[in-house]
Order: structure tokens, then sequence, then C-alpha cells
């Protein structure tokens, strides 16, 4: 399948903002933004090639590893940086940070400090558009590691039965924090438990945004047309540790050096890009300043907006009473 001019820089420009984004919060981690971040660098054509598939109302449920999915879903980066600083003025009035980043105005229902915690909200949420009698379609992302949780047999199976419109998107990095995947999941490829639902299950390679990006199109317009859940599988690669500061003693130097030089997801898409000519050097450059013109207004955002007092911590814990 060919994509013309604009979705190819469309996708270019979601996987670098990410990228750039999580350069810029390892830059500043320790300092400006404190608290645990786990950074997607290297997996951030799953998120892009799933969520250009998106429409805006569709809903997105992520991870501990949340920025990438919150971006693709069309975030804004003011809100996004001014959360993770802490401040006020961002997506959650800085109340979240990195591991409870949520974005409702583009559909994003929220990073989880608790691994597979998006199974059963992502299944609710397809139940909700079910009900509602809506077109809309949910994605939930999850990991390799969170594959072998309960509530993923319990979310999958009921979504199953009931014919939701849902799709379960794994990305397999190969690692949970520091237990590699063949040591802990029975299966070498996770899309293939799908069967054990009576659901379609693909595994693409998900350095590949092309890949992505078609597989989860097929699933989607057809949850979109009432034929229920599937399984997408994306095998992918975590470059930067499990979290910032991880000492990444369960895995060799050399394993991250091969896929950081061999497989890094954005520079495979602009030598495909560039051997077919479709998108000129120009308009490549171009989305790298939009980016960076873009990164430096959110970080200044960020950096003078302000820190919520002790006594805003008592605020937004109780739903208010609507009056009547
Ligand atoms: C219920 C639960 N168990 C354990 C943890 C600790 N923990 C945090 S991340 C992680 C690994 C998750 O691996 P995976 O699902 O493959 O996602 P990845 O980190 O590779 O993106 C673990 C075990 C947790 N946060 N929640």
């Amino acid at each position: 399948m060919t994509l013309n001019k604009d979705k190819l820089i469309d996708i270019y420009y979601n996987m670098l903002r990410i990228r750039r984004f999580e350069e810029t919060v390892k830059k500043k981690h320790g300092k400006q933004i404190i608290g645990p971040a786990h950074l997607y660098i290297g997996e951030e054509a799953v998120a892009t090639g799933v969520c250009s598939n998106l429409l805006r109302e569709d809903l997105v449920t992520s991870t501990h590893r949340g920025h990438g999915h919150t971006l693709a879903k069309g975030a804004n980066l003011r809100k996004a940086f001014a959360e993770l600083y802490g401040k006020e003025t961002g997506y959650c009035k800085g109340r979240g940070g990195s591991m409870h980043l949520a974005a409702f105005d583009v559909g994003m229902l929220g990073a989880n400090g608790v691994v597979g915690g998006g199974f059963n909200i992502a299944t609710g949420a397809a139940l909700t558009q079910q009900i509602l009698n809506k077109k809309n379609v949910v994605v939930c992302f999850f990991g390799d590691g969170a594959s072998n949780r309960g509530t993923f047999h319990e979310a999958v199976n009921l979504a199953a039965l009931w014919n939701l419109p849902v799709i379960y998107v794994c990305e397999n990095n190969g690692w949970a924090s520091t237990t590699n995947s063949l040591d802990s999941t029975a299966v070498v490829n996770i899309a293939d438990r799908a069967r054990g639902y009576g659901i379609k299950g693909i595994t693409v390679d998900g350095n590949d945004v092309f890949a992505v990006y078609n597989a989860a199109q097929k699933l989607i317009k057809a949850a979109r047309n009432g034929d229920g859940p599937a399984i997408l599988e994306a095998k992918t690669y975590r470059i930067e540790g499990h979290f910032l500061g991880d000492p990444q003693k369960y895995r060799t130097a050399s394993e991250v050096e091969e896929w950081k030089l061999n497989n890094d997801p954005i520079e495979r898409f602009l030598k495909a890009i560039r051997a077919t000519g479709e998108v000129s050097e120009p308009e490549i450059e171009n989305v790298k300043r939009r980016i960076e013109d873009e990164l430096e207004d959110a970080v200044q955002f960020a950096e003078r907006s302000i820190v919520p007092t002790p006594e805003d911590a008592l605020e937004d814990v109780y739903a208010k009473e609507a009056a009547r």
C-alpha cells in the first residue's frame, strides 16, 4: 500500500516529535523533571503507525512508557512538558507526571503505573462505545511482560465474547524490566494467543512503520465495522534503559548498539522515503525545524508555568457535586 506525501510527512513528524521530546526529557531529568520516567526511544514506529489510523474521537490506553502514545494521539507539547515538570498548566495539573500522563482532549485515557492496568480500562471503554452505538475504536497498548498478567486474558476473553471494538497492541520489546521475554513467556509470538480467544492476531516488525501502519489499518477498520477485537503484536526494542537511571546489568551494550545502528525505526523510514524520492530533503529539514521550534516553545512554557501549592494537592480528589 502506498501512502501519499502528506501522510509520509505526518508519520515522520510524529516519530521524530516523540524522539526529540524524549531526548529533551532525558536532558532535563533529575533537574527540572523529577520522578520516574520510562523512555520509548526505539519504539516510535509502533505508536505512530497505529495512531496514524485513529480519529481524534478514538481512545487509547497506555502503559508506564506513555509519552509516545500520548504524543502520537496528538497531545499538545506544552501541556505534556508542563505535566512532566509538575506544573499547574500540565495535562493533569502537574499531579500525574510521566507515569500518569493523560490527555483526555485527544482521547488518551492515561499512562499507568500498574503493569497490565490498561486492559480492563480499554475493554470497558470499548463496551461504552458499543452500548452508546458509537463508531469509535479503542486501542490498548501493552508490553510483552504485561501479556502474562491475568488481566490480559480476562479482558481479551470478554472483548471477544462481546465483539468489542478494541485492538490490543503488544509492544514486544524483548524485555520486561530486567527479564528477557524468552524466560517468562511461553509463546514466541504473543499475537498467537489470539487463537485461544477466537480472534485475529497479527505479528509485524514493529520498527517498520509501514508494516505497523498497514496491519493497524486493517484491524482498526474491521473493528470500526463491527468485526470485533484483535491483537496486533509489534516486535521492537527499547534502546534506553527500562527507566532513566537503569544500570542495565541484564543486557550487553553490543545488543543495544546493534539495534541502534541497524534497526532504528526513524532511520529506516528515512532510508525508505529517500530511496523513492517521495519526500524532498528541504521537506525533511522543514519537519525537523518545525519540531525544534515547537519543543523550544513548549519547554519555555513549562519553565515559566507555576508550581501547584501544597494545598492544591487536595483539589480534584473528589468529584464536585454538580449545581442543582
Ligand atoms: C502489577 C505490576 N507488577 C510489577 C510492576 C513493576 N514493573 C514495572 S514495569 C515492569 C515491566 C513491564 O514490562 P513490559 O510489560 O514488557 O513493558 P516494557 O517495560 O517492556 O515497556 C514491571 C515488572 C508494576 N509496576 N506493576
